[in-house]
């Protein structure tokens, strides 16, 4: 049934494991599939559950689809029985790859658990793959990566594919050693493989230690809203939807052994942002335009703290036909929006209290 011819066929496989599909763009990326693809086969969510992991984040899903065509499992990445034993049971023919510890600060304070999970962790999943799938054609293992690993630009230029890597935080280097790691594999063994490096997303579910999240959670709570440095770094958002169409594209279209950008050609400086922020949830609450603006706080920078980032994504629109379809404006609503619907999320994510709901749900599988 799978079928790797590319042109106006899509791939087609009957059962992929996400890795992090319990996290932020994880588990959008689960319930664009079921949702919004035409995927016919079965998911498999692959999570520790660390405290960026909820499987919350898609009761609807497991409602709908739990045993039937959705399965979760609890398991790491770096245990490759515990993985082998979950490819095998699932007949798995495509990984798309997500799990990961994911917030540069935190890689800045405990910078190993980043190495742990993001190195080895990728390693321990494609040997397994190499073990189980050996010199099969017709799977595939996707990476899901960042633009972090090329570095930091200045006031002008594009991170293309082809920018050669200048990773510069423990989060950021630990992503470009996964990524040389994946590649290695392609060239190596000729597993099937590809990859895409995708800039800042944003949308609901974002856990709330990344700047748009935890800005409108201290803007609910009336509390300082940190900004690092000047203001002035500039990130290149993504509506969140928007990047799991991108993966999906990959992962159906994309060539074998190649990587695609993802971007929002988008850019912000975080100020400017954190100030539109402000606007959109008074508006939102009823309140002056200005009301927050008050609670904007600058804070020390983080250290190494890369200045800009902007994203070329040329090749996934012209070789696979990917587009952007939120706009910024509307996708910031969309997901204050969101945020403001759910605030037991927020205060559940925050306190852990939902892991109570998790050992109920899942024991300690
Ligand atoms: P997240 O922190 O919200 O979610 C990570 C998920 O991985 C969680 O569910 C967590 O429980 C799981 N996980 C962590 N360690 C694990 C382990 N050892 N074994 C199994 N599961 C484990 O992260 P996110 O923002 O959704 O990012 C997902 C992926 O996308 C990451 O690989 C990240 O590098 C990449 N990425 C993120 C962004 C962004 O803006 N957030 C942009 C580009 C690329
Ligand atoms: O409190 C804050 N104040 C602030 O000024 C936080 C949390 C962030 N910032 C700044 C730092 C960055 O310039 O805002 C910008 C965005 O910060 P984060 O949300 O932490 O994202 P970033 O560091 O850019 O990394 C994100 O995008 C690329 C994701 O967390 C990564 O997983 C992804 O690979």
């Amino acid at each position: 049934m799978s079928n790797f011819t590319l042109g106006d066929q899509m791939r087609k496989f009957k059962s992929v494991i996400v890795t992090g599909g319990a996290g932020f763009i994880g588990s959008n990326l689960i319930r664009y599939i079921f949702e919004k693809s035409g995927f016919e086969g079965n998911v498999i969510n692959l999570d520790k559950l660390t405290y960026a992991g909820n499987p919350y984040n898609l009761s609807d899903i497991e409602t709908a689809f739990g045993g039937k065509r959705y399965f979760f499992e609890k398991a790491d990445i770096c245990d490759m029985n515990a993985v082998k034993v979950i490819m095998e049971k699932h007949s798995v023919d495509a990984i798309i790859h997500l799990a990961a510890e994911s917030h540069v600060d935190r890689s800045i304070h405990s910078p190993e658990e980043f190495i742990r999970t993001n190195v080895m962790g990728t390693f321990s999943l494609l040997e397994c793959a190499r073990n189980l799938w050996k010199d099969r054609t017709d799977v595939l293992f996707h990476h899901v990566s960042t633009d972090e690993v090329y570095g930091s630009l200045g006031d002008t230029g594009y991170f293309y594919e082809d920018t050669p890597y200048d990773p510069r935080s423990p989060y950021s280097s630990s992503k470009a050693s996964s990524d040389h790691v994946v590649m290695s594999y392609f060239h190596t063994y000729h597993m099937p493989v590809t990859m895409s490096n995708c800039s800042n997303n944003y949308g609901p579910y974002h856990f709330p230690e990344k700047l748009i999240p935890l800005m409108i959670s201290n803007m609910l709570e009336e509390k300082p809203l940190p900004v690092y440095g000047d203001g002035k770094n500039v990130r290149d958002w993504l509506y969140v939807e928007d990047h799991a169409s991108g993966i999906w594209s990959v992962v159906t279209k994309g060539k074998i052994g190649e990587k695609y950008n993802i971007g929002g050609e988008n850019e912000w400086e975080n100020i400017k942002l954190v100030n539109v922020l402000c606007e959109t949830v008074a508006e939102f609450s009823s309140k002056d335009k200005d009301y927050y603006k008050k609670l904007i706080t600058y804070v020390k920078d983080r250290p190494g703290h890369d200045r800009r980032y902007a994203i070329n994504c040329d090749k996934i629109k012209k070789e696979l036909g990917w587009k952007q379809s939120v706009n910024f404006e509307e996708g910031l609503k969309k997901t204050v929006k969101w945020f403001l619907e759910n605030k037991a999320w927020i205060e559940n994510v925050k306190s852990g209290s939902y892991k109570d709901w998790v050992s109920k749900n899942y024991g300690n599988r």
